[in-house]
């Protein structure tokens, strides 16, 4: 008997090399099968089949419950964690850690860091790749350098740190693009205080993510946190000021290359739990998708997200440019041309074929200009007629979808660009048409100038549809839908 539990310790110390990479945890729990299997063994030598019995139940509910933990495991650290810094896309298993602990011994400059933002964060702590995951712990690590346990989290590419939260909910990255001067950072400005102030008509709630190690030097080396980012390089100039933002520095200093990360739960009220994602602006420079080269370099970034606002500057149709006289850096569409051509001649198939699912909202920015003319008959909207879930608090589709309905006809009818349409249809197979308004009336003069009393119209539309389209739980309006279609 003695050689025979010999033998079974043999075994367990082999599988306990097999399964290192799970933590010690998982070997201890290993050890009352051991003393089972040797339990059943001596009752085999006495005839007791009703023990016999219960423990072939016991032993087979164990081998079941560890099945069950080991494909939960599995999946867990198989999960796709997307670095809203650096867009590397990794598996939970792959995330480092930094050590947190004052006294550690060692401590260096993290060049990957620097390397990253340009400049020298003096980020001290080690950033390290933690030795096994333990399939019962609670995703901490211990420092190499002092064995101090830590709970911050970096992405393994760039060494930002991420928030822990992003560890467990999805996160969707939805991008907001559009060529130069189409009103990016004035519609980021505003839909960030549309969903800070009117996210519960759509049964949701928003709160901010503190991500990321970089400090604001002008503010006395304060954390450039998305709150801090948010007051001090939109909300101010807009809400404060009063003036509306104008071009976005290019390659400018590090701070234009921070993220807006907010997180939303989304159908609290209606069903259940709700559901989590993470929402990360970037504000980009218009001029960042000219070439081909720019565009790869987005590339990145547009492939990793879940759905697209792309922004068609309405002071850039030809109508509307000659008749209203409005300034328009580029043609509506130049900038949706240039992504049309990378993707038909720098995406392979598999790349397209993916890229071409992604919700993909096409909103006409300054629908003001649009509405407030009497020569344009979008449908009836008109200035006055706001999104109808702002009211209902249950979004209806067919609301959405008349703006959608009234600029296709627009497009065809009176701007007179059938082209544009059959490009957009066979480019991309879920797309809807929107217009809006962030600042709800020209400012004056008419660019970079004083908006005494905002009014956006309709900012939230396109995000609620993305939304809606990725499967987030939306509370929608009980109504015969019609089906979103183009019409050529
Ligand atoms: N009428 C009207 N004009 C707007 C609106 N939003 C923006 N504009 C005008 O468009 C100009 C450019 O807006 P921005 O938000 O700076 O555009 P952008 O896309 O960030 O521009 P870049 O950063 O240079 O690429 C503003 O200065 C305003 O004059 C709007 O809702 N209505
Ligand atoms: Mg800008
Ligand atoms: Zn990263
Ligand atoms: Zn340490």
């Amino acid at each position: 008997m003695i050689k025979r539990i010999f033998t079974v310790e043999k075994k367990m110390m082999l599988l306990k090399k097999k399964v290192v990479f799970l933590g010690d945890t998982h070997f201890i729990a290993c050890v009352p099968v051991n003393t089972l299997y040797y339990i059943y063994n001596s009752c085999g030598n006495y005839q007791h089949s009703i023990s016999k019995l219960l423990i072939s139940i016991f032993l087979f509910l164990l081998v079941v419950s560890y099945i069950f933990l080991f494909l939960h495991f599995k999946k867990e650290t198989m999960k796709k964690i997307i670095c809203p810094f650096c867009f590397h896309n990794f598996r939970k298993a792959d995330i480092w850690y930094r050590c947190e602990n004052n006294r550690c011994a060692k401590k260096t400059e993290d060049d990957i860091l620097n390397k990253f933002w340009g400049e020298n964060l003096h980020k001290k702590h080690i950033a390290f790749k933690p030795k096994g995951i333990s399939l019962f712990s609670s995703d901490t690590a211990k420092c190499p350098a002092c064995n101090e346990i830590t709970l911050k989290v970096v992405c393994p590419q760039c060494h930002n740190s991420l928030s822990r939260d992003m560890m467990w909910a999805d996160s969707s990255i939805i991008s907001i693009i559009g060529g130069k001067s189409s009103g990016k950072t004035n519609y980021i400005t505003v839909l960030i205080q549309e969903l800070l102030n009117k996210s519960y008509t759509f049964d949701a709630s928003i709160t901010v993510i503190p991500c990321g190690d970089m400090v604001d030097s002008q503010a006395g080396g304060i954390p450039y946190t998305t709150e801090h980012r948010y007051r001090k390089d939109f909300y101010n100039q807009l809400y404060e000021k009063k003036i509306c933002h104008s071009a976005t520095v290019k390659d400018g200093k590090f701070h234009h290359r921070i993220p807006l990360i907010y997180k939303l739960i989304i159908g609290k009220n209606t069903g259940g739990k709700g559901k989590s994602v993470f929402l990360v602006f970037y504000d980009t420079a218009g001029e960042n998708f000219t070439s081909h080269e720019e565009i790869s370099q987005n590339a990145k970034f547009l492939k990793n997200s879940a759905g697209i606002i792309f922004l068609l500057d309405s002071f850039g149709i030809d109508d509307i440019n000659a008749k209203l006289g409005y300034i328009a850096e580029n043609s509506y569409k130049y900038i949706f041309d240039k992504v049309k051509n990378y993707m038909e001649q720098k995406m392979i198939t598999s790349e397209r074929n993916e890229f071409k699912k992604k919700p993909l909202a096409l909103a006409f920015s300054k629908i003001d200009t649009v509405l407030n003319d009497d020569d344009y008959d979008i449908c009836g909207l008109n200035m006055q007629k706001n999104s109808s879930f702002l009211k209902d608090k249950r979004v209806s589709l067919n609301d959405l979808f008349d703006m959608h309905k009234g600029l296709n006809d627009a497009l065809l009818g009176v701007w007179h660009d059938p082209q544009f349409l059959q490009n957009v249809k066979n480019l991309f197979e879920n797309v809807c048409f929107f217009g809006f308004s962030s600042l709800g009336e020209m400012p004056t003069p008419t660019i970079g100038g004083s908006v005494q009393d905002i009014r956006p119209y309709r900012a939230l539309d396109p995000l609620v549809w993305i939304l809606h389209e990725l499967g987030y739980p939306i509370p929608l309006k009980k109504e015969k839908r019609t089906k979103i279609e183009i019409k050529i």
